[in-house]
């Protein structure tokens, strides 16, 4: 180690990051979060430290920002800023969705590029992690406005990506719709044709299972998690939030598994059906989701004997289990306490970091299996990756082939933060550790082995 070297404390590593990042709260919290789950792991391995590994992962390799404007159908001129964050390439070209929500900010975004580098390399394969997106509300807007405003975007992020470079995909606000006219903008562009983006549609070089995969993903582990435990989902109730791409997919494996799901919700509030959103109500959610594009309180008046709580979220419902599949922050220290206290027995993120720290750690002391994001949503990229060997060796795989890759990544995942998360003869998966620790390791070890670039 260089000479006079201290190696810092956690508290002196976390409030660098803050000084540094000002103002950029999810930022820290995800550094925060990673940083103290993997610090027993790393303080007394030099390596580490010489390299500055940890903090070299915490400055993203490179942002660009940018503006994209574009015409509404009443012929204004609006401006929205767009951005890619490539945050580390150590082991695959930059991975990670796109996300317009009018929240869409640069330490958002930030957080997601830095969880997504520890979600990637736990998945196995050779994808670096990256996030973009734009502060872009796509609610209400037609969509031509959505295929304007996607090729406006296209039109400077273009030159940022390429398919051994940085290859985006969906997120929040990004489906099938907007990543064809993405593509559709970049083929123009370019002149070329390849997997630059993923989640494309099925007659242009996307994947089978990839709409379902992170949703179906992660049930597989939350089922995984529940056979350590020798137990099932079958008759098990669970509560599940949001109601776009993960939560449906969610829903649907719960009752491919015998569970019986029975909330959804959006940033309105959330529906309870205490029969259960069987697949036939589900399908006609996913109809006034994706195709008429409404609102979730319209499932009351549809379906007799259901509830819409307007403002509120699912947690105070009691259940077996929970799968927050909506957004960051959403289950905070109050609603884990509840949950725990309405018997509560397992968590399987779906969202990035839905639950915020003081309740990641209410679970983990209450010793709640708890499947953070990275790990238990990370079904959804390892499919983009399968999409990115499709693309490469200009092959498409069978339905059956993929599911059960999928469902062979997710158990790898499983293991592999069982492995780090299990200490002594204590029978307690702490996934959190497992999952940052075996993420951390594979990213930290190539760029140990690149020297100083
Ligand atoms: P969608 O856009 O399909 O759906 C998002 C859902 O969450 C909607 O129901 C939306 O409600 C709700 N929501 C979004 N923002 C908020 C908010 N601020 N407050 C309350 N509700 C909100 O997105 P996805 O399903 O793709 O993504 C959901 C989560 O899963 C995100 O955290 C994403 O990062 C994560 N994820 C997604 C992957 C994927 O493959 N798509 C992969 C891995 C993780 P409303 O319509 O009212 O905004
Ligand atoms: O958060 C995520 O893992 C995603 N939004 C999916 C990323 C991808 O590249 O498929």
């Amino acid at each position: 180690m260089a000479t006079g070297y201290k190696v810092p404390t956690l508290d002196e590593f976390v409030q660098g990051v803050k000084d540094r990042n000002p103002g950029e709260k999810e930022f820290h919290q995800a550094v925060y979060e990673v940083s103290a789950s993997i610090w027993d792991y790393i303080k007394d391995k030099e390596k580490y430290h010489r390299w500055e590994i940890l903090r070299r992962i915490a400055e993203p390799d490179r942002i660009v920002s940018f503006r994209v404007c574009w015409e509404d159908d009443t012929g204004h001129i609006r401006v929205n800023r767009g951005w890619r964050v490539q945050n580390n390439n150590a082991i695959g070209p930059y991975k990670g969705g796109i996300r317009f929500h009018p929240s869409v900010n640069e330490s958002i975004l930030k957080f997601l590029a830095f969880e997504q580098t520890f979600k990637n390399s736990l998945t196995g394969l050779p994808m670096g992690g990256g996030k973009g997106g734009a502060n872009f509300n796509p609610k209400g807007k037609s969509d031509n406005e959505v295929m304007r405003f996607c090729q406006s975007f296209m039109l400077e992020l273009f030159r940022h990506i390429g398919d051994d470079i940085d290859v985006p995909a969906g997120d929040i606000g990004v489906g099938g719709r907007e990543i064809g006219y993405m593509f559709g903008m970049w083929k123009r562009l370019t002149s070329k044709f390849s997997g630059v983006l993923t989640g494309k549609g099925l007659e242009y070089g996307g994947s089978l299972i990839r709409t379902e995969a992170t949703g179906y993903g992660a049930v597989y582990f939350l089922e995984n998690m529940l056979k350590v435990r020798k137990e099932t989902l079958e008759g098990k109730v669970c509560v599940v939030s949001g109601s776009g791409n993960v939560a449906t997919h969610a829903v649907e494996k719960l009752n491919q598994l015998g569970a019986r799901p029975i909330t959804l919700s959006d940033s309105d509030g959330f529906i309870y059906d205490k029969a259960g959103i069987s697949q036939e109500k589900l399908e006609w959610i996913k109809e006034l989701k994706e195709v008429k594009r409404g609102r979730i309180e319209e499932y009351t008046k549809k379906f007799k004997g259901t509830e819409f709580h307007a403002g509120k979220r699912p947690w105070s419902v009691p259940c077996d289990y929970a799968l927050p599949c909506a957004t960051q922050n959403e289950i905070m220290l109050d609603d884990a306490k509840t949950m725990i206290k309405n018997g509560c027995k397992g968590v399987a993120e779906g969202a990035n970091m839905p639950t915020v720290l003081e309740g990641v750690h209410a679970f983990l002391d209450a010793k709640i299996p708890f499947g953070p994001a990275k790990a238990a949503n990370a079904g959804g990229v390892s499919v983009s990756g399968l999409e990115m060997s499709q693309n490469s060796a200009k092959l498409s795989w069978k339905e059956d082939e993929l599911q059960r890759l999928l469902k062979d990544i997710m158990q790898g995942i499983h293991d592999r933060c069982q492995e780090y998360g299990q200490s002594g003869n204590d029978k307690y998966v702490d996934y959190v550790r497992g999952a940052n620790v075996g993420g951390f390791i594979k990213v930290a070890d190539a760029m140990m082995a690149y020297g100083v670039v």
